[in-house]
């Protein structure tokens, strides 16, 4: 209990926040977006990842609370970018599982929405394979259907580490794939590991979806990506996950 009484109260005092981290394209060099990843950070300055109080969310199953606050951070964030004449492009939020599962999440994710209409084209949600696994997957389905018909971007994340990611593929319209940091990081080095990304990327452009491979942390990675026609990265190599003031410095200085 006390335990969830810290962790409620670092949501409600918005302690818990989303940071930025950058995509770039592999076309120009610039960036084309961000992928929102939780931060708290203590009132001392002090930051904590994900790793040290997911679990704990999950399991006190206030996944709820963090999605609300994570995306009305986003959407406040990207609205004011949009106010300075900012374009921050394609902004990724990761969802939970519960968030498309149960009746009141669906109605919260609408409700914010509907605060920031003009941010919602910039919005991309990133879902990762295990939502189709504790629920039914039409549920899943028609959920994620009225949020592309509202405009909004579905992203399918750590793709290929999941149970049947190709049965996910027929099932499911979807705008994205992000190949994952475990596949990136054997690229240069490991021919099967080159073949299947190859094969993820012909597949990406026979469904006309985009692809971002993530953990790019080398120019050899980089390159490599580039020869295989991938068209986005993101990783260390253009930047950590940052606070949304130095978001708008980054943008104000690309302009
Ligand atoms: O930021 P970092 O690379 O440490 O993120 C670790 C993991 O936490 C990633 O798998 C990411 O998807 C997840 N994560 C980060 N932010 C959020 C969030 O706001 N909501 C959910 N559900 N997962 C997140
Ligand atoms: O949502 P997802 O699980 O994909 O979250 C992305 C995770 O990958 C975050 O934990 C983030 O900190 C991490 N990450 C981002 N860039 C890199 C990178 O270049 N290398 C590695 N190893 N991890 C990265
Ligand atoms: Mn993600
Ligand atoms: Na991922």
């Amino acid at each position: 209990q006390a335990e969830r009484d810290v962790l409620q109260a670092a949501l409600l005092e918005g302690h818990i926040m989303p940071y930025y981290q950058p995509k770039v394209s592999l076309k120009t060099q610039r960036i084309c977006g961000f992928e929102a990843l939780a931060r708290w950070v203590d009132p001392s300055g002090h930051v904590r990842e994900p790793a040290a109080f997911l679990p704990q969310i999950d399991e006190l199953k206030l996944s709820g609370r963090l999605l609300d606050r994570i995306l009305g951070n986003v959407l406040q964030d990207v609205a004011s970018l949009r106010d300075y004449g900012l374009d921050p492009g394609q902004v990724s939020v990761n969802l939970p599982e519960v968030a498309l599962a149960s009746q009141p999440g669906r109605e919260r994710i609408d409700a914010l929405l509907d605060t920031f209409p003009d941010a919602v084209p910039h919005l991309t949600f990133e879902i990762t394979e295990d939502v189709f696994i504790a629920r039914s997957g039409d549920t899943i389905q028609t959920a994620i259907t009225r949020l592309r018909d509202r405009g909004l971007r579905i992203s399918l994340d750590d793709f290929g580490t999941g149970y049947a990611s190709f049965q996910h593929l027929r099932q499911l319209d979807f705008d994205e794939l992000k190949i994952d940091t475990s596949f990136t990081a054997s690229l240069g080095k490991d021919r099967t590991t080159e073949v299947i990304v190859k094969g993820f990327l012909a597949i990406a452009r026979g469904l006309e979806v985009d692809v971002v491979a993530e953990g790019v942390e080398t120019q050899e990675q980089e390159d490599e990506l580039i020869s295989l026609n991938c068209t986005m990265a993101q990783g260390y190599r253009y930047g950590r996950a940052m606070p949304f003031e130095e978001v708008r410095s980054l943008l104000v200085g690309a302009d």
